[in-house]
């Protein structure tokens, strides 16, 4: 053990330092609820992510701050809204990476800092002995990696095997073992355009998925919810999305998209082909008019084929993630280190699997509001089973920070969650929770909004050009279709929902509030 890392020991009281665990945190990209059967069994299996929801905690009520991605690792580095840590959105952000973050609160307490894949923050990481990330969204196949001496890497391979490799090898070979750690594994999986494994081709494609609800919502009395171009039907590529791809028919010229297909190797493009190859031909047989790359058909049965390729495509890179989170389970019980490790699973944001007609995320809605929280606890701390607190991906940082016996400053907006880990239920947890969404105009159209959520009703001020309030009561319109905002009987709901509202915005200190007052 070094002589840094002595005296760091040596600064905490005893009963801290012998609780201080290695933590795991797993980060996926726009991977949702409805695809993990610990919380949805209508569409898919994910055994390994099951294990660690057998094994150790779920959380039934876990939310985002901001649901796109930068921003959202931002507030989980740094345990704070994203008006306070700066970056809003993904368009226009460049993470400050010299402000206080969780990472470097935990070097200075005497982890280890490790943090493997997507970053996507654009400043080079600040915090971590170890990192190699992803260039912006990273490549599925024979991705890039950009190292610590800023060269960039091609590996070989497929992306999500690829980051769980590198995880593996910095616990086995680069770590210090006499010093605990955190471990960032943070994987592309499954962001847009669900490009799967090869081995996984063919893997649901026998599989007809059932249609959500509301897949045919006509948005009444939500304005914002009908400008967005996220839409299956309409803002779905059927190309770049669904890779109905057949040169010989002129379909569209997508660069992009054979940009990402030509990295395969040649035999493996082959197969790729192959397969989408024949698929496409059937579809362009079917929907001959699709094929002249102009026509935009809106048919049913075009979006009923999107949405089925979209599930089984979006399903295949899950089952590579699965697979891959059953590698650092395995990893951690053969390594020894399963009694000192809390193993956390958790992704971006949430995601529409055709709810409302969707894909992607941003609204406060359910779907991409909330976001899947597992953990797999370590020995000594015995819950099993459900949480149902509320709890935001602004509570992490406190949480490993709380688990490391290091002080939480009081700046950091989130709550340790060390507490509910220990079965408690304290009296004074938070009654409801902040949501502030900034990218707009930008693609897929989500209007800025902010609101709040007290666990039954959301209150939502979609603003810039539109001033559209929107109110939902969870409990009667779980799928929250009836904007009842400004409807009879609701004006002391509201004022009481603006109250808390204006209270969380003077809390947080978010600089909106002088924009927008409450009464
Ligand atoms: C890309 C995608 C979008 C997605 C954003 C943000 N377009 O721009 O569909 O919403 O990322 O996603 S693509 O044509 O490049 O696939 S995020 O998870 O990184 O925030
Ligand atoms: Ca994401």
């Amino acid at each position: 053990m070094s002589r840094i890392s002595l005296l760091a020991l040596a600064a905490l009281p005893a009963a801290v330092s012998a609780q201080r665990y290695n933590i795991v945190y797993i980060m996926t990209d726009d991977h949702t609820a409805q695809m993990m059967s610990c919380y949805d069994t209508r569409y898919i299996e994910t055994p390994n992510l099951d294990r660690i929801a057998r094994d150790g905690v779920r959380f039934t009520r876990s939310y985002v701050a901001n649901s796109l991605s930068g921003p959202s690792r931002a507030c989980m580095l740094t345990g704070k809204h994203s008006h306070a840590n700066g970056f809003t959105n993904n368009e226009h952000g460049i993470f400050d990476g010299s402000q206080q973050t969780m990472p470097k609160l935990l070097q200075r307490a005497g982890y280890q800092t490790a943090m493997i894949g997507k970053w996507h923050l654009v400043s080079l990481p600040t915090g971590f002995d170890y990192w190699n990330i992803l260039p912006e969204q990273g490549d599925y196949y024979n991705p890039d990696f950009i190292t610590m001496t800023g060269d960039t890497v091609t590996e070989h391979g497929y992306l999500t095997n690829i980051v769980t490799d590198k995880a593996i090898n910095w616990l086995e070979n680069q770590r210090d073992p006499s010093r605990p750690f955190l471990l960032l594994i943070h994987h592309k999986a499954c962001h847009r355009n669900w490009l799967p494994e090869l081995k996984y081709l063919r893997e649901y494609e026998d599989v007809t998925f059932p249609l959500p609800e509301t897949f045919f919502d006509n948005y009444a009395g939500r304005e914002a919810a009908a400008a967005q171009e996220m839409h299956i039907d309409r803002d779905m590529d059927i190309v770049y999305d669904t890779k109905m791809f057949r040169p010989d028919l002129h379909t569209r010229l997508t660069p992009n998209y054979r940009r990402m297909v030509s990295r395969l190797d040649g035999r493996d493009q082959q197969e790729y082909d192959w397969f989408y190859d024949s698929l496409s031909l059937d579809f362009y047989r079917r929907f001959p008019q699709m094929a002249d790359g102009r026509t935009t058909d809106h048919s049913r049965e075009v979006a009923i084929f999107k949405y089925q390729r979209y599930m089984r495509d979006y399903a295949k890179v899950v089952k590579s993630l699965d697979d891959n989170v059953g590698r650092v389970l395995d990893y951690l019980k053969a390594a020894g280190l399963d009694d000192s490790t809390l193993v956390v699973y958790t992704s971006d944001q949430g995601f529409y699997m055709g709810e409302h007609g969707w894909f992607d995320k941003r609204f406060m809605y359910e779907e991409s509001f909330s976001t899947p929280l597992i953990m797999k606890l370590p020995k000594g701390m015995t819950l099993r089973g459900d949480i149902n607190e509320m709890v935001q991906n602004i509570d992490y940082a406190p949480t490993f920070l709380d688990i490391a016996g290091a002080p939480i400053p009081d700046d950091i907006h989130g709550v340790s969650l060390l507490p509910l880990l220990r079965g408690e239920h304290p009296k004074d947890w938070r009654q409801s929770l902040y949501y502030h969404y900034y990218e707009y105009p930008a693609e897929h159209s989500v209007k800025r909004h902010y609101g709040v959520f007290d666990g039954r009703y959301k209150l939502i001020h979609f603003y810039r050009d539109i001033d559209q309030w929107e109110l939902f009561d969870l409990q009667s319109d779980p799928h929250e279709l009836h904007n009842i905002y400004g409807t009879e009987g609701t004006k002391r709901l509201t004022q009481r929902l603006m109250r808390e509202l204006k209270r969380l915005q003077q809390q947080y200190n978010d600089p909106i509030l002088e924009q927008f007052p409450l009464p």
